[in-house]
């Protein structure tokens, strides 16, 4: 009952007046599965080209060695594993990006394993976006917290997307993450914004929350003034010696709904199928395509973590048909 008086109220082809609440999501999220895909398939037809999807090539041009302790990370300094490296070269992530480009990605995106970028970082930070972008890719960095002017510094340089996810739910946030807190990262969201480049803002799930918080996180994105215009979702990849290395795992179909619920409630976003997808079937993979999930990583690795082969990818796209954007 509560499912159909959800749907009552908000009409899943348009942008709704009031602002998103977690029952009207939880709503979406009990729906039986095929209404809930036809609902999501009739957003995604609205807004964006029915089979086609983005590609995005991610590097992390620093690696490991990170102040804080987010509990799923495998760069952490407190848990992680990976061996913490120093900033790249630009001439060698100008050959990672004139790769990823030859094998067909559109954006680059470059990763570091920071709290926060100091200024002479962001320096040489700004001079691999101005060489990326020359080379005709959209360029995305996420670098962590940003300080006054930095937000500014980077679109000079040329940068079209930050990334900076919200991660989880407010209410979880804390479980997982004690370095730093959730009200930090709107206030860097809201300087990506107020330099005019756009916003990457995500979150990952399958790290032990409930429908209930994953509803909240999408509740936070969505009701983002505006929302970001790419959202990546990532399953938890479960990254040894991390707090989260246990964590169980997420059903695939729950999975499949927070896609579904994200696309319906953020029409216009990109939605990204992001960490996560090596471990999953290409049917499920489709399955999340069916849902709305219009951008993925492209390339065999993420920043630490596996992806699948390009040509594997290459190979899905041909069997479903799709596209490249
Ligand atoms: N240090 C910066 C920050 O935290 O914003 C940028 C790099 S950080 C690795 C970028 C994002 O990767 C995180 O916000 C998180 O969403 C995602 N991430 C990190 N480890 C992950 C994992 N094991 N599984 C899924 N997503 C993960
Ligand atoms: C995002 O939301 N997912 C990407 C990107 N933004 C930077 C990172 C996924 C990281 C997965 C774990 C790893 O590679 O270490
Ligand atoms: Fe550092 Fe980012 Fe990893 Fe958190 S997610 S430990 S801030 S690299």
């Amino acid at each position: 009952m509560e499912a159909t008086s959800t749907l009552q109220a908000v009409s899943a082809t348009s942008v709704p007046a009031q602002r998103w609440t977690i029952q009207a999501l939880l709503g979406l999220f009990e729906l039986p599965f095929n209404d809930l895909m036809y609902r999501a398939q009739q957003v995604h037809r609205e807004h964006h080209e029915a089979n086609a999807v983005q590609r995005s090539t991610l590097l992390s041009i620093k690696t490991g060695g990170c102040s804080e302790d987010c509990g799923y990370c495998s760069q952490s300094a407190h848990h992680g594993e990976a061996a913490k490296e120093a900033l790249l070269e630009t001439e060698d992530v100008i050959a990672a990006a004139r790769a990823a480009k030859d094998k067909g990605a559109s954006r680059f995106c470059m990763g570091a394993a920071w709290r926060g970028p100091k200024d002479k970082d962001l320096d040489r930070v700004a001079d691999m976006i101005a060489a990326v972008k020359s080379l005709g890719l959209e360029t995305c960095v996420t670098l962590g917290m940003l300080k006054d002017g930095q937000a500014e510094r980077l679109k000079q340089a040329g940068l079209d997307y930050y990334n900076h996810n919200l991660d989880t739910a407010p209410e979880f946030y804390g479980q997982v993450i004690k370095t730093h807190a959730q009200s930090e990262r709107f206030d860097t969201l809201d300087k990506v914004r107020e330099a005019g480049i756009k916003v990457c803002c995500g979150g990952i799930v399958g790290m032990g929350e409930t429908r209930r918080q994953r509803a909240s996180l999408l509740v936070e994105l969505a009701n983002m003034n505006p929302a970001p215009d790419s959202v990546p979702i990532n399953e938890l990849v479960p990254m040894p010696g991390t707090p989260l290395e246990n964590a169980p795992p997420l059903d695939p179909f729950e999975f499949v709904r927070t896609i579904a619920v994200a696309r319906i409630i953020m029409p216009e976003s990109m939605v990204r199928l992001s960490a996560g997808r090596q471990e999953m079937s290409d049917e499920l993979q489709a399955l999340c395509f069916l849902a709305g999930a219009n951008s993925i990583f492209y390339g065999d690795k993420l920043l630490t973590a596996g992806n699948p082969e390009a040509d594997r990818d290459e190979a899905l796209f041909a069997r479903l048909g799709f596209s490249a954007i």
